[in-house]
């Protein structure tokens, strides 16, 4: 595994070439050890209990474990404190259950959301700052719409084996303790299966080997985290991290131009797996689009976004990333290099090209209400989405010197995958006309040679 023992060595640039659009974990030294969380938490690299148990008395997230069983539920924050001491000062048998303060919404719920106070206790890290999930907000309609995360756990509490949610990458800033993660690449996720190939392994040190017979030959990456240091989770990677220590960590989930079709093949991976539970239903729905709406919602209860919602959330992206991109010049500006300028036409074209996709699918931000089929696609593939992907191909061609078309290509290349499918198209032979205008303008962005990768 990557490790870089100096910050001040790896720039932006070196980061989303190296690690983003590649897909590698990386282990950055020191990155976190002079963070406000450090004095505000902790006192001689231990949690600071009489400092913590002046946050309010907050319900809490939190898993218990026990026997490898793990429950989710929730908790006063001091009442977990006391427990969190109790545990540290007593010997290290003790039969309580292991408790887990995780998925904790913080900044949200402490600090009242993004702001000085969030400030005050970190700065997001350059690398990790193009956070499309954060800044636009990907459930949009819901009241917790926050992919910003603290974990609190005493020593030999452990998260296991997982993905990260919808695809996303994620970062791990450790304020207190070591915790040892172990990866495994995407390409070997299917060693942790067991003999039917549908379970993955749950604890790494703790399995039925002839259920789970080729996990001990998955070759993993092995690191141990110190107090101080972050971790980047690329998509797709399964994991498990244990404390070895009495661990404070700060996470963030996040998706941008490198890992977005990432999230849309986990959000259709699911419309899959529903449409194949409520196959044998279909007759109980009295017309097409309420089975439609019925499967929608269930991935929504599932992933907290279904598809409509995520190309609304992708408009909100065409707006902030156009402004982005704008507002870095035209290159006359020494300070801002080829790398993120190329990284945000990157983003205007995976942004178009997914709408495009999902457009000709019949997906637009607003719901079908009923009608045929083709009147349906017509409507929910509204002049929002067609004048997002005319815009975004207008601010491609304009803006293609061929230095940076190279560089944009090359980093689509490095960021490989194939172009997602939706996968439902038998019956979509004849286009309508809204549909296909995008695909003549994106035709036309193509043509131009932006495409290297779909
Ligand atoms: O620290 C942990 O327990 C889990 C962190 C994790 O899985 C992540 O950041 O992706
Ligand atoms: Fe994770």
């Amino acid at each position: 595994m990557a490790v870089v023992l100096d910050p001040s060595t790896l720039s932006y640039s070196e980061f989303v070439k190296r690690f983003m659009l590649s897909g590698r974990p990386v282990l950055i030294k020191g990155l976190c050890a002079d963070w406000g969380a450090n004095q505000q938490w902790t006192t001689d690299g231990l949690p600071d209990f009489a400092k913590l148990k002046r946050l309010p008395d907050v319900r809490v997230p939190v898993v218990h474990s026990s026997g490898g069983d793990y429950q989710c539920s929730e908790m006063n924050l001091h009442e977990f404190l006391c427990y969190w001491e109790r545990r540290r000062d007593a010997a290290a048998s003790s039969d309580e259950p292991e408790i887990y303060l995780k998925d904790w919404h913080y900044v949200e719920e402490i600090l009242g959301g993004e702001g000085e106070r969030r400030a005050s206790l970190y700065p997001v890290p350059v690398y990790f700052e193009d956070d499309w999930f954060n800044k636009y907000g990907l459930k949009g309609d819901s009241d917790i719409d926050d992919f910003r995360f603290v974990y609190w756990g005493p020593r030999g509490t452990c998260t296991p084996v997982h993905m990260d949610v919808l695809g996303s990458f994620s970062w791990s800033a450790n304020i207190c303790g070591r915790k040892r993660w172990r990866f495994f690449r995407p390409e070997h996720s299917h060693l942790l299966r067991d003999r039917s190939g549908l379970q993955t392994v749950t604890h790494l040190d703790c399995y039925d080997t002839s259920a789970f017979p080729h996990v001990r030959t998955a070759p993993v990456v092995d690191v141990v985290q110190e107090a101080g240091d972050c971790v980047f989770v690329p998509s797709g990677w399964h994991h498990q991290v244990d404390n070895l220590d009495d661990c404070m960590s700060i996470n963030h989930n996040w998706a941008d131009a490198a890992n977005i079709r990432e999230v849309l093949r986990v959000l259709l991976a699911d419309l899959r797996r529903v449409e194949g539970l409520l196959a044998s239903d279909r007759g109980l729905f009295d017309t097409d689009v309420e089975y439609t709406l019925a499967c929608q919602r269930i991935v929504h209860a599932n992933n907290g976004v279904d598809l409509y919602g995520f190309v609304a959330f992708l408009l909100r992206c065409v707006s902030g990333e156009m402004e982005a991109h704008r507002a870095l010049g035209n290159g006359d500006d020494a300070s801002v290099s080829k790398v993120e300028r190329a990284m945000k036409l990157l983003s205007l074209y995976r942004l178009g090209h997914l709408l495009a996709t999902l457009a000709s699918g019949g997906y637009g931000p607003t719901r079908p209400s009923g009608g045929d089929a083709a009147a349906r696609k017509e409507e929910s593939c509204c002049a929002d989405v067609l004048s997002a992907v005319r815009l975004i191909a207008d601010e491609l061609t304009s803006a293609s010197g061929a230095e940076l078309q190279d560089e944009v290509c090359a980093m689509a290349r490095a960021s490989k995958g194939e172009a997602v499918s939706l996968g439902k198209n038998d019956n979509d032979d004849v286009a309508p006309p809204a549909v296909r205008g995008i695909e003549e303008i994106w035709g036309a962005v193509r043509a131009r040679g932006w495409t290297s990768d779909d």
